[in-house]
């Protein structure tokens, strides 16, 4: 599995390679591409030759901007991000299928701010995150959530800089977002 980070040209030499080291160390394949600067794009164009994909992706990562650049025929709404709140303006309002090549298709989606995907319960998040699976027979709760039990393998190997305090952050934020959801 490929993620696709967009706006490489935001980020330093020296931070493009410590992000994608610590994706590839679990296990995905890393694309960096800049729509706005048109790199990477052949690359992205190689990756989803023969399939129909879709993009998935907060607001104002650049979507949209892809999708114009896979394909020059369509000209899909991008938006600027707003300063004041320092997010997308949820431009793209519906899902588009568009064809890039033979058998090739896109579909562009609306971005998201929150985790929500109905059915996705926040005890199935873990299941995303491979390289936490191998420390789970340390932990002493079956079931257990990594957050706050006692005697958790994974935050040992975390302790132990086994695994990535930037996924485990993400981790702990995605959690939170999903228990939150179960309120309303
Ligand atoms: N610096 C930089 N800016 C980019 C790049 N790609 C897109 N942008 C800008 O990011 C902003 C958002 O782009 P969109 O393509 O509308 O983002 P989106 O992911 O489709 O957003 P939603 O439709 O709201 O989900 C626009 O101002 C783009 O010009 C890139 O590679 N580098
Ligand atoms: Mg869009
Ligand atoms: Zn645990």
């Amino acid at each position: 599995m490929t993620i696709c980070f967009n706006k490489k040209d935001l980020l330093e030499e020296q931070a493009i390679e410590e992000f994608a080291g610590v994706y590839k160390k679990c296990g995905y394949s890393v694309l960096y591409t800049s729509a706005e600067k048109e790199e990477g794009i052949r690359e992205l164009h190689e990756l989803l030759d023969g399939k129909t994909t879709a993009v998935a992706g907060p607001s104002g990562v650049g979507k949209s901007s892809l999708v114009n650049r896979l394909q020059p025929n369509v000209q899909m709404e991008t938006g600027s991000i707003s300063r004041k709140i320092e997010r997308g303006k949820h431009t793209t309002r519906h899902s588009e299928i568009i064809p890039i090549a033979a058998d090739t298709y896109i579909m562009d989606t609306p971005g998201f701010s929150t985790l929500y995907i109905p059915g996705f319960e926040k005890e199935d998040l873990q299941n995303f995150y491979p390289e936490f699976k191998e420390y789970e027979p340390y932990c002493r709760f079956k079931g257990c959530s990594h957050i706050s039990e006692p005697d958790c393998g994974v935050k040992e190997a975390l302790a132990e800089g086994k695994i990535s305090p930037l996924r485990y952050e993400n981790y702990k934020l995605l959690y939170e977002e999903l228990k939150d959801v179960k309120k309303y």
